[in-house]
């Protein structure tokens, strides 16, 4: 199988209408989910369905990445599934239902013990990462915190180094050292997430800056965090910085209203949002619903369109809900820290259903390209968990490597 000539840039994004328009036998175009190459009949099929959609289709082998996770080998053909690269409506709910179905697999999983991490979950939130992202190119950075498997995957984060990652092997992102909370692809600008709430809003910055420093002008950076790391002092400072040098970053605050089991009231003061704070410091801030992918998408897109143009930083602040606990993939709402009728009503807003209709009522989708969709990413999520079971442990050589030097190392 021949690989691509010429490599695509930075994180190997090619997907279905561009399949089209080469020889795909040649271009060495394979279905992700089966690794097999695809015919232009099949490429055709899916671009009759939907431009852009339907067989995930990626072009030739990547060399592996200095940095970049490991199990990429030239010559063979790409082990994962990323989002799909294009904007279109269709391309977005495919992006939330992969997202959807990576999770819901890891919950499942969760309980028979084998991944050892702690693990937040996105479930109810995915329109913020998948509307977010579609913005955003292959060179653009993202950083984000312990609830990260969204923003990961949106950017285009290797699955199947992330399913190792949280098994704790070494093919897994961050070499199995980090779990579900230390994801990182910087083959595909996803910088890196950090569990110390707000660290990762300044480290962020200092990577805008950086670019700028360098002459990266069309580079551009999306913090995203919760609504409790905005209670953070770091912050303030963060933003203020940025607003100072006009970086181009876009603060993505994700308000679950939530900081672990305590809700917004006794945090902050009644009728002052984090909007209102971050107006106050300069920025064009925007408040606004986190459940409908495309208004989302369209937002993030006019933001983001802003900082190529020199514009400087720019915050949303938009409001979702989780369904899970707040750590691990149980329910908690018997807790009672937060009303059953409360979830019930944000569960009635699921971001996935809600665009799921609207294609529907749309007539971009019917139910044969959902079960196609479905059977697609599930075939792919399934080849990403047998390749993180199958992967081994860090050698014990390994214990100490990449970690700060103890008396026992020196
Ligand atoms: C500096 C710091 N303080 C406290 C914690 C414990 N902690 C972990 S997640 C979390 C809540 C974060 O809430 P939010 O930023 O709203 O994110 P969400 O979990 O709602 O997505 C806290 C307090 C921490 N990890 N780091
Ligand atoms: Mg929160």
């Amino acid at each position: 199988m021949k690989a691509f000539d010429a490599p695509p840039a930075d994180g190997d994004r090619g997907f279905g209408l561009l399949a089209a328009q080469v020889d795909t036998a040649a271009a060495g175009a394979y279905n992700i989910a089966s690794g097999q190459p695809v015919s232009p009949r099949d490429v055709t099929a899916a671009i009759a369905a939907e431009p852009g959609c339907g067989v995930p289709v990626r072009f030739g082998a990547r060399e592996p990445q200095p940095g970049g996770p490991p199990g990429l080998v030239a010559g063979q053909p790409p082990q994962e599934s990323t989002r799909m690269s294009g904007t279109t409506p269709l391309h977005l709910y495919r992006t939330m239902l992969y997202i959807r179905m990576a999770e819901e697999r890891i919950a499942a999983l969760y309980p028979e013990q084998e991944m050892r991490c702690p693990t937040h979950f996105s479930i109810g939130q995915e329109a913020i990462a998948a509307g977010v992202c579609a913005a955003l190119g292959p060179r653009d950075y993202v950083l984000s915190a312990h609830r990260s498997h969204a923003h990961y995957l949106a950017k285009g984060g290797n699955l199947r180094a992330m399913m190792a990652e949280l098994y704790g092997k070494d093919t897994g992102c961050a070499r199995g050292k980090g779990g579900s909370m230390h994801l990182v692809d910087r083959s595909v600008g996803f910088l890196g997430c950090v569990p110390i709430v707000g660290s990762t809003i300044p480290i962020g910055v200092g990577a805008a800056f950086g670019a700028r420093q360098r002459g990266e002008t069309d580079r551009v950076t999306a913090i995203f965090f919760g609504d409790g790391a905005a209670e953070t002092g770091v912050f303030h400072e963060s933003i203020n910085f940025a607003a100072v040098h006009r970086l181009p970053i876009l603060f993505v605050c994700e308000n679950n209203f939530y900081s672990v089991n305590t809700p917004m009231g006794p945090r902050q003061p009644e009728g002052r949002t984090i909007t209102d704070i971050v107006r106050g410091h300069g920025l064009p801030a925007e408040r606004a619903d986190g459940q409908e992918v495309e208004p989302v998408a369209a937002l993030a897109a006019a933001a983001i369109g802003r900082l190529r143009a020199g514009g400087g930083p720019e915050f949303l602040e938009l409001e979702t809900y989780r369904w899970l606990e707040h750590c691990g993939p149980a329910s908690d709402i018997a807790l009672g820290y937060r009303p059953a009728e409360e979830f019930e009503a944000w569960r009635r807003r699921d971001p996935v259903a809600l665009h799921r209709d609207a294609l529907r009522a749309a007539g971009v989708l019917d139910d044969a390209l959902e079960a196609q969709l479905r059977e697609d990413i599930g075939r792919v999520v399934d080849a990403a968990v047998a390749f993180a079971k199958d992967s081994p442990f860090p050698e014990r050589s390994e214990l100490l490597a990449n970690v700060y030097p103890t008396q026992a190392s020196r």
